[in-house]
């Protein structure tokens, strides 16, 4: 199957399913990759991709981590909405129904959108582009306020997460620490759906941490999402990397975005004020042992300790000093990444294999993720490394080409794994594509 046929068999409209059996609603970040691959397609319908997600975004800024399909057939993917519903009544929450969760995920949006007006104005559809840009630029800047306000008290310019879920990493090794610390009290019993939809069970976070995934949403919940309260009183809560960095990449992205629309002086200072705070934050983390920058457990005040890929987040955030650039490059193919030789293709495993409870075929503990590749590619095209880049590029078409568009690969053996028609996997591969030649 082809990427483009993936995308349109996931396509429900006004959006598009991150999966059509395992995932059968709109995701977050997955709509922000979503809108980069529909560009490539029809740039009116990448657009609506993302104001469709936006017109779900709760009253203080803050965009869900997925938007619930009424149409999606009972039970079929938990926790659905009837376990968010409650949610819905909540003070900051959007009408309902359609029901929304209640955590964010990494803001993959202005990267989407910035893409689709670059599309765009090469297909000289400026006209239609400007006027997308401007409808949807407010709503950007509320979102990454959210974030930086909310979820950064501190003004660290680092993002706090309450739950695993909103990582996007799930069961990355790099939240072990924190999550093990979390006891687990009552709650109602439930039936996890998601495992009916993969081969192996052992491809799926285990039922261990499934049960603190639950009971941290409890803990969301009982304290009606107010942030303050949670802040106070939560057992999990994650000075994220990856997500920051993230939102250093969306902030760039905004501020061409704000200079597209045009926007009074003082938005430029703020946005561009946001990019210097994150990458200062991100430094602020830098552990030079392992050449990562590692996430920090606000609860115990601990560094967590992991070498998985979201540790090459000063990479992604780009504007490096050259010593740290080559600090990062050398962790990147060094044997804990690329330079292992056991790997089929050089494309990062999600966790370096050299890591304590590393499991190549488990989700976010190994596995290789095509957007995951698609951020460093992207990283290292901005940092200069062209090379390097394309290399990066031309191994992760090879993967896709054999394997299909595959949620994430066995890295040893190039198996595809998760589910098999995967909506940002098709999209990442369709900019990868668009790419060609214009290296
Ligand atoms: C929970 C949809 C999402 C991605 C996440 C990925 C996985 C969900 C799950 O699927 O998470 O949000 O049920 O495992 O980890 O990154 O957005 O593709």
């Amino acid at each position: 199957m082809r990427a483009e046929e993936v995308l349109r068999r996931n396509d429900m409209g006004e959006w598009t399913r991150a999966a059509p059996d395992l995932y059968p609603h709109q995701w977050s970040w997955d709509s922000g990759f979503i809108a980069i691959g529909l560009a490539h397609l029809d740039t009116a319908r990448a657009a609506r991709e993302l104001t469709s997600l936006f017109a779900h975004q709760w009253k203080n800024g803050k965009v869900p981590h997925i938007v619930f399909n009424p149409e999606a057939p009972p039970d079929s993917y938990f926790p659905g909405a009837e376990h968010w519903a409650s949610a819905g009544r909540f003070p900051d929450a959007p009408p309902a129904p359609p029901y929304t969760s209640a955590l964010c995920q990494p803001p993959t949006h202005a990267l989407g959108a910035l893409r689709v007006w670059e599309v765009a104005r090469e297909k000289g559809e400026e006209y239609a582009g400007r006027r997308f840009l401007r409808e949807l630029y407010p709503r950007l800047l509320l979102w990454h306020r959210y974030l930086l306000t909310e979820r950064d008290p501190e003004g660290s310019g680092l993002v706090t997460i309450y739950h695993p879920w909103e990582s996007g990493t799930d069961n990355s090794p790099r939240f072990d620490a924190a999550l093990e610390s979390v006891e687990v009290g009552e709650m109602p019993p439930y039936e996890r759906q998601d495992l009916n939809h993969v081969d192996d069970p052992a491809e799926r976070p285990t039922d261990e941490e499934y049960a603190r995934y639950l009971w941290l949403v409890e803990l969301i919940k009982r304290a009606r999402c107010d942030e303050a309260k949670i802040y106070e009183g939560h057992p999990f809560l994650v000075k994220d990397v990856l997500f920051s960095t993230i939102l250093v990449a969306a902030n760039e992205a905004l501020l061409e975005i704000a200079r597209v629309v045009g926007v009074p002086e003082e938005d430029l200072v703020l946005v561009g004020g946001w990019v210097e705070r994150g990458r200062a934050g991100l430094d602020d983390l830098w552990d030079p042992e392992l050449g990562l920058c590692l996430d920090r457990d606000l609860r115990h005040d601990a560094s967590l300790r992991a070498r998985t890929v979201a540790g090459f987040a000063p990479l992604i955030a780009g504007d490096l000093e050259l010593a740290r650039l080559e600090a990062l490059l050398r962790t990147l193919y060094s044997p804990y990444f690329l330079g292992e030789p056991r790997l089929r293709l050089p494309l990062p495993p999600s966790t370096s294999p050299a890591q304590r409870r590393f499991h190549p075929r488990s989700y976010w503990r190994g596995p290789v993720w095509p957007v995951v590749s698609w951020l460093l590619w992207r990283s290292l095209l901005r940092a200069g490394e062209s090379e390097r880049a394309e290399a990066m590029r031309g191994a992760a078409l090879r993967e896709l080409a054999e394997g299909g568009f595959a949620e994430y690969f066995e890295p040893f053996t190039g198996e595809a794994l998760g589910s098999h028609e995967q909506s940002w996997t098709a999209a990442v591969a369709l900019d990868w594509l668009a790419h060609d030649g214009a290296s």
